[in-house]
C-alpha cells in the first residue's frame, strides 16, 4: 500500500460554534463529489472539538487538535491532557507547532513529551518542524530539521501514530513559499531520516506533509513535489470551499 494523503487544515485561534456548523453545511452541499476524498482533517480550536467529532461520525471529514499537554491530568491550570482531547473526538493532534516553539517557549523535549502523550492517548501525533528566515540564509535549513526530528519524535513511530509537517517558519502566513526544488531537498531528508530510523518501509510509509502559506492556487505544484503526502493548511482552511480546493 502507497502513502495515504492526509489534507489537515489547523484552525488556529479561529472559529466559534457557528463557524463548525457553517463549514459543516458547505461540506454536505458537496455532496456526492467528495465520494472519492481521502484524509480530510479539521484541527479546530479545542472549543470545538466536540463539535466536530459529533458533526463528523457519518463523514470522511475527521478532528485533530492543536496542542496538548504531555501529563494525562493533573494541576495544570488551562491545559488540556491527549486524554481529554481524545475523549472528545480528536484523532490527533499538533504538536510542536512554530507558534508553539516560539510564543510559548516550547523546546523539542517538550514536544517529544507531547507526541509521547498523544501515543499513549491513543492520538496521531502531527510533530512539526521547520527552519527560521535566518537559518535558511545561513545555509541551516537541513541541521535545523534534522535537529527537531531526533528530538521532538519519541521512539516507536509508525504511519498510524506519526506525520510530521514540515512548515518554514519564514512561509507561515506571509505568503512566501518556498520553491517546489527547495521542498523537494527538504521532504526528501526527512524521508531519508525516518527511513533510517524507524525503518525502510515504515519510514516510507509516514506522511510528511507540507505547510506554510498553501492555498487553492498553489497547492497542486507543492502537493505535486516528490514526498509532499498532503498538506497542513491554516489561514485557508477556514473556509470549507478553500480546503477543499486543496484537497480535492
Ligand atoms: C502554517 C500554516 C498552518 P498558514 O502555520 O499550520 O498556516 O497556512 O496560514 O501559513
Amino acid at each position: 500500500p502507497g502513502v495515504r494523503p492526509l489534507v489537515a487544515g489547523n484552525w488556529k485561534m479561529n472559529g466559534l460554534k457557528a463557524s463548525a456548523s457553517e463549514f459543516r453545511s458547505m461540506l454536505d452541499g458537496y455532496g456526492e463529489d467528495l465520494a472519492d476524498l481521502t484524509g480530510l482533517m479539521v484541527c479546530p480550536p479545542a472549543t470545538l472539538v466536540l463539535a466536530f467529532a459529533q458533526m463528523s461520525q457519518d463523514s470522511r471529514l475527521s478532528v485533530g487538535a492543536q496542542d496538548c499537554h504531555a501529563e494525562p491530568s493533573g494541576a495544570h491550570t488551562g491545559d488540556l491532557s491527549a486524554e481529554m482531547l481524545a475523549d472528545s473526538g480528536a484523532v490527533a493532534v499538533i504538536v510542536g507547532h512554530s507558534e508553539r516553539r516560539q510564543n510559548h517557549n516550547e523546546g523539542d523535549e517538550e514536544v517529544h513529551a507531547k507526541a509521547s502523550a498523544a501515543w499513549r492517548a491513543g492520538l496521531t501525533a502531527i510533530v512539526c518542524v521547520g527552519e527560521t528566515e535566518y537559518e535558511r540564509q545561513e545555509g541551516e535549513t537541513l541541521d535545523r530539521v534534522g535537529n527537531q526530528l531526533a528530538g521532538s519524535i519519541p521512539d516507536g513511530a509508525t504511519a498510524d501514530n506519526l506525520v510530521v509537517a514540515y512548515e518554514p517558519v519564514w512561509a507561515i502566513g506571509t505568503g512566501n513559499t518556498p520553491t517546489a526544488t527547495d521542498v523537494a531537498e527538504v521532504h526528501r531528508f526527512i524521508r531519508t531520516r525516518l527511513r533510517e530510523r524507524f525503518g525502510a518501509e515504515e519510514g516510507g510509509r509516514i506522511r510528511i506533509l507540507y505547510g506554510g502559506s498553501v492555498k487553492p492556487s498553489n497547492a497542486e505544484e507543492l502537493l505535486g513535489v516528490d514526498n509532499v503526502d498532503g498538506a497542513l493548511v491554516g489561514g485557508a482552511s477556514l473556509k470549507a470551499e478553500d480546503l477543499l480546493g486543496i484537497a480535492m
